[in-house]
């Protein structure tokens, strides 16, 4: 494959990028942070989503030093975020989302690497969460869990990525580091009519009443239509993210949406 070469030789051009999408509050609309999703602007190509090159930097061994450069531009990008929320004496400040792969996941230097890059750029550590796929943690055993463990006993938040998709046994719940679920968003689909299919309904109002008694906050993905955030709301869903509040873009854009809301 032509672009498995081309690869770390972008990483060394700057030929990465970052899009925010905001991530929201469905009781009041607030903003609460945005998801980091990287793109790759190719000379030839023009602009590749993560499909097109994360697998084959999974596989390459690359995405070690791409994901430790997206974890070190987003953390730096939520770090000017807070800035500019305290001279404007404005908004809360926002969280950031990145996501991690299971690569990543095995990595011995994780934990140095998030250590690191947080310590240099001054974002306290709970306003960093960090994604990980309900897959890639199915059968998880302690050895895999104790950078996370680690990670989460700083006050990073771990989220549970494409939940509801991965047939993860819902007591191992228990035993995860985890603080948030994603909803993957099949089942926000489901709630696209009024009423919903009955049997989604059942479905998410089990795993949101089973999460918030473990203490963990529900966010739903894939938000199109103002009907699916209602009802989804009124299932006691926390936070929402999707097309019908923002599409992923450029950074600028989030502090001024969570000014708006000020
Ligand atoms: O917009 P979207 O096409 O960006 O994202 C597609 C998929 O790529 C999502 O599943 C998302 O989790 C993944 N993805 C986006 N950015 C990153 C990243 O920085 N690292 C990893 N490992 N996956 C990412
Ligand atoms: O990490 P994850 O698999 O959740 O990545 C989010 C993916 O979902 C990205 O590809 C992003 O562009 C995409 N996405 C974000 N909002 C929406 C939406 O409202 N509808 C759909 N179909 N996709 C979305
Ligand atoms: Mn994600
Ligand atoms: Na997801």
């Amino acid at each position: 494959h032509g672009l498995t070469t081309a690869l770390p030789a972008a990483l060394e051009r700057g030929e990465f990028f970052i899009e925010y999408q905001p991530l929201v509050h469905l009781g009041d609309g607030r903003v609460h942070g945005a998801e980091a999703l990287v793109r790759w602007s190719h000379p030839q190509h023009g602009v590749l989503g993560p499909d097109h090159f994360i697998p084959l930097a999974e596989h390459t061994g690359l995405i070690v030093p791409l994901g430790r450069w997206v974890l070190q531009e987003a953390v730096r990008q939520a770090r000017s975020w807070h800035e500019q929320a305290d001279r404007d004496r404005s908004a809360p400040p926002l969280r950031i989302n990145v996501n991690l792969s299971p690569t990543q996941l095995h990595h011995p230097g994780l934990v140095a690497d998030t250590v690191d890059v947080l310590e240099r750029s001054g974002l306290p550590p709970g306003a960093l969460c960090l994604e990980v796929t309900e897959s890639a943690l199915i059968g998880a055993d302690e050895d895999l869990l104790k950078p996370l463990r680690q990670l989460a006993e700083m006050g990073v938040d771990i989220a549970l990525d494409d939940f509801g998709t991965g047939y993860s046994n819902l007591a191992n719940l228990r035993r995860l580091p985890v603080s948030v679920l994603k909803l993957d968003r099949s089942f926000t689909q489901g709630m696209q009519q009024h009423p919903a299919d009955p049997v989604d309904r059942k479905i998410v109002e089990g795993i949101v009443s089973l999460a918030h008694s473990l203490e963990l906050a529900v966010t739903v993905e894939g938000v199109e239509t103002g009907v699916q955030a209602e009802q989804l709301r009124q299932l006691g869903c926390d936070t929402a993210q999707g097309w019908y509040y923002a599409r992923p873009g450029p950074p600028d854009r989030l502090h001024t949406l969570s000014l708006a809301d000020a």
